[in-house]
């Protein structure tokens, strides 16, 4: 990596991997409806135009914007004219006019609606709204499921894990997704996060000593609640090429399984896809998105599903994958455009490398990640970009 010239934190940096993104910033009100026009593109596959939302969103202004502020803002990296002129709208109004129009469509709320489905996306949203679905109602009479009542117990959904395990293919059909909704969708407060954790690494070191994990996600960069929770694991004294990794997400997972802790494996990568994805290096990673209940504690208190994506990393890509599940996804977009752009390296959550003879880097710390790419340090609290 060359030298740090041109490098240095600054609040209008092209890239938001050189810029501080707090959790919450003076013009909060306004992304909130900035977000709203974000969401119908998104909704509607437009995804360019909300990728030009999200990316003028994650611009931060040291101050709340008033009409004297528009010269400095339309010199703003990522604010073009016409998202310019909806910031006008709301300085002006304090709404944007379309935001009201786009919350009063039919369209636009059920689409929203389908998305809370965990196994739904934008585009099978769209072809189920067009076919006359409109209410999770619908979904629920379109796809044969009957609602997830209090008292249901968790057979149903064990039957499934059943059948995916037996397969060894990921299996959370929409069904599921629909079964399961109600709880998915609450949000996971900070003190549950870390019980699960807990929970987790307790059972793994059972299975081998001396494996290490950090929280990553939201969770790290400050938010108070989660929508879900990704650990990165790894073990502490492997020595690089060491695979011994490889065979403890399987066996964290049956464990985890016959311990009713996990109810479902939506989807299970293996070390040797992940490679296939990559052009050059990586067998350095295996993920497995999963759901989640802690067991009762004993004190009524209701326990709910929750989604839980466990990484595990070869260790001398932890830091690595520590960085890349950190996020926000703006903050990990920008750092590999920075790292391709600029530095003429390529960088993932799987490795580090040089373009031109792929040589690999192993960071020993994520200070170290950073200092690789030749960039700044940022704090996890200021990459909620
Ligand atoms: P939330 O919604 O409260 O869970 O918020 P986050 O920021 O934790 O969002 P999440 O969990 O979707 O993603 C966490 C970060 O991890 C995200 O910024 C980028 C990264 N990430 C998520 N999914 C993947 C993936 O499939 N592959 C890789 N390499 N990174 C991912
Ligand atoms: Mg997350």
């Amino acid at each position: 990596p060359s030298s740090r010239k041109g490098a240095g934190i600054c609040y209008n940096h092209h890239y938001s991997c050189m810029r501080y993104s707090p959790l919450i910033c003076p013009n909060q009100k306004l992304v909130e409806k900035l977000a709203i026009l974000r969401r119908h593109r998104e909704v509607e596959g437009l995804d360019i135009q909300a990728l030009g939302y999200e990316r003028a969103i994650s611009v931060p202004f040291p101050r709340v914007i008033t009409t004297n502020d528009f010269h400095e803002v339309s010199e703003l990296p990522h604010i073009g004219r016409k998202i310019l002129s909806k910031i006008q709208d709301f300085i002006q109004h304090g709404d944007i006019p379309e935001c009201r129009t786009i919350l009063n469509e039919t369209r636009y709320q059920s689409l929203v609606l389908f998305n809370t489905v965990y196994g739904i996306g934008p585009s099978t949203a769209r072809a189920l709204y067009s076919s006359g679905l409109r209410t999770i109602k619908d979904l629920e009479r379109h796809y044969g499921v009957t609602s997830r009542t209090n008292d249901s117990n968790d057979n149903a959904s064990l039957e499934h894990l059943d059948r995916s395990t037996k397969t060894g293919l990921p299996d959370l059909s929409i069904k599921v997704g629909l079964e399961l909704r109600e709880e998915l969708i609450m949000r996971i407060p900070r003190s549950e996060v870390e019980e699960i954790r807990d929970v987790v690494m307790n059972e793994l070191a059972h299975i081998r000593s001396g494996c290490v994990s950090t929280i990553t996600g939201g969770y790290r960069r400050g938010k108070i609640e989660s929508n879900d929770i990704d650990i990165v694991i790894s073990h502490k004294d492997l020595k690089p090429g060491d695979d011994q990794v490889k065979g403890l997400c399987a066996e964290l997972i049956r464990c985890l399984y016959d311990k009713r802790l996990l109810t479902h494996v939506m989807y299970l990568s293996s070390f040797r896809e992940h490679n296939t994805l990559r052009t050059t290096h990586w067998d350095s990673l295996q993920k497995a998105l999963t759901v989640f209940i802690l067991p009762d504690s004993g004190k009524g208190q209701k326990r709910i599903h929750r989604r839980l994506d466990l990484i595990f990393a070869l260790p001398e890509v932890y830091h690595t994958a520590i960085v890349g599940w950190t996020g926000s996804t703006m903050f990990e977009r920008d750092l590999r455009l920075w790292a391709k752009e600029k530095k003429g390296m390529k960088f993932d959550s799987s490795g580090i490398s040089r373009r031109h003879d792929s040589k690999l880097y192993f960071p020993k710390s994520e200070e170290e990640v950073f200092e690789l790419l030749d960039l700044e340090f940022i704090e996890p609290a200021l990459r909620n970009a």
